[in-house]
C-alpha cells in the first residue's frame, strides 16, 4: 500500500484570490494557470495501521491535518506516512502547496488502489490547497468550480517563465489567511472578482491565438490588481520586497527596448516573467542584475500529476 507521484507547481495568469466557500475551498471566480517544469514535487504515500498520520517535507516534520482532510474525502481511513520532496528551493519561499497536494492526491489514491478520474483527483487536491486543483491536470489549466481541466497541453505554446527569487524565508501571512482577510476587509474585493470574470474569457482567446503581447499585458494587470486588492485589506497585505518593484521596472525597460516580457506575482515577493524562449537569456540576465535577486529559474510549461512506476 505504497505509491509515489510527481506534480508541478503552477503560475496563474488569471489569479485565484477569494473563496466563496472556506471549508470546501471553492473559488469566487475561475482562474487560468500553466504548470512549470522545474517546480517539481515528488510525494510518497504509504498506508497502514500506523498509530497516526505523519508528514515530512524535505525531511522536516510538518502538520498532517490538511493532508488528512484530503485522505478522508478520498475514503482512505488507514493512517498515512507521507514523504514529500521538492526539486526546487522551498527555503526561497517558492510555494509548494500546489504541487505538494496534487502529488499527494494522486499518490494516496494509487496507494489505496482507488481508480479515480483526473477530474476526481483534481477535486481531491483542491481540499488540500486551491491552487493544487490546477496542478493535477497541468499544462494550461482552468479551474472554475470543483475541479480544474487542461485546456491546452504544455506543447500548445512554448513560452518561458523566469522565476526571480526576490527574498528568502517564509512570508508573514500565508495565502489562506491573506485571501480571507482580503475578501473580508478590502473595499476593492468585489471589483477584483468582477475583473477576473472579465479577464478569463479574454485570456483564453489570447491563449488560443498565442498573442504574447496581449496575454502578457493582461496577466500583468491581473496580478497587479490582485495585489491592489491585498494592499487594500485591513491590516494591509504587502507581499512585495524591494527587488519585486525593481523587477517590475526592469521588465518595463526591457519592453521599451523591444523585448516582450511580462510580470506576474503570486502572494509573495517573487516575480515571474513570461517571454519567448529566444528572449529568455536576456530576460534572465536582466533579472539577475536586479539588486537583491538571489536566483532566477527559467521554466517551461509542464504536464500534470502522475504516478511513478
Ligand atoms: C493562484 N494563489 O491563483 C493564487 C494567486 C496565490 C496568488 O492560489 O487557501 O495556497 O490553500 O486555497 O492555493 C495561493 O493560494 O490557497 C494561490 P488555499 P493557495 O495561484
Amino acid at each position: 500500500m505504497k505509491a509515489t507521484a510527481t506534480a508541478h507547481a503552477n503560475i496563474a495568469l488569471v489569479k485565484y484570490w477569494g473563496k466563496k466557500d472556506d471549508a470546501l475551498l471553492l473559488p469566487e471566480a475561475a482562474s487560468l494557470s500553466v504548470a512549470l517544469d522545474k517546480l517539481l514535487t515528488t510525494t510518497t504515500v504509504e498506508l497502514g495501521d500506523f498509530p497516526s498520520d505523519s508528514l515530512t517535507l524535505d525531511g522536516r516534520t510538518e502538520d498532517p491535518r490538511r493532508a488528512r482532510a484530503l485522505l478522508d474525502a478520498a475514503g482512505i481511513s488507514l493512517r498515512a506516512r507521507i514523504a514529500s520532496r521538492n526539486e526546487f528551493p522551498t527555503a526561497a519561499g517558492l510555494a509548494s502547496s500546489a504541487s505538494g497536494f496534487a502529488a499527494l492526491a494522486v499518490a494516496a489514491c494509487a496507494a489505496a488502489g482507488l481508480d479515480k478520474s483526473r477530474e476526481e483527483l483534481s477535486a481531491l487536491a483542491r481540499l488540500g490547497s486551491g491552487s493544487a486543483t490546477r496542478s493535477v491536470p497541468g499544462g494550461w489549466a482552468v479551474w472554475e468550480r470543483e475541479s480544474a481541466r487542461q485546456v491546452y497541453p504544455p506543447a500548445h505554446w512554448d513560452l518561458r517563465f523566469c522565476v526571480a527569487i526576490c527574498a528568502g524565508g517564509e512570508k508573514d501571512v500565508g495565502s489562506r489567511d491573506g485571501m480571507r482577510l482580503t475578501r473580508d476587509s478590502s473595499p476593492y474585493h468585489a471589483a477584483w472578482i468582477e475583473q477576473c470574470k472579465r479577464d478569463l474569457p479574454e485570456a483564453l482567446r489570447l491563449l488560443a491565438a498565442r498573442d504574447l503581447a496581449a496575454l502578457g499585458a493582461l496577466a500583468e494587470r491581473n496580478a497587479l490588481r490582485m495585489h491592489a486588492d491585498a494592499l487594500a485589506a485591513a491590516p494591509p497585505l504587502v507581499y512585495w520586497q524591494p527587488p519585486t518593484v525593481a523587477s517590475l521596472h526592469a521588465l518595463r525597460e526591457l519592453r521599451k527596448q523591444g523585448v516582450a516580457a511580462f510580470a506576474t506575482i503570486d502572494a509573495g515577493p517573487h516575480v515571474v516573467a513570461m517571454c519567448r524562449p529566444e528572449d529568455a537569456p536576456a530576460v534572465e540576465a536582466r533579472l539577475r542584475a536586479v539588486e537583491g535577486i538571489a536566483d532566477v529559474l527559467v521554466c517551461a510549461p509542464a504536464g500534470g500529476a502522475r504516478v511513478l512506476p
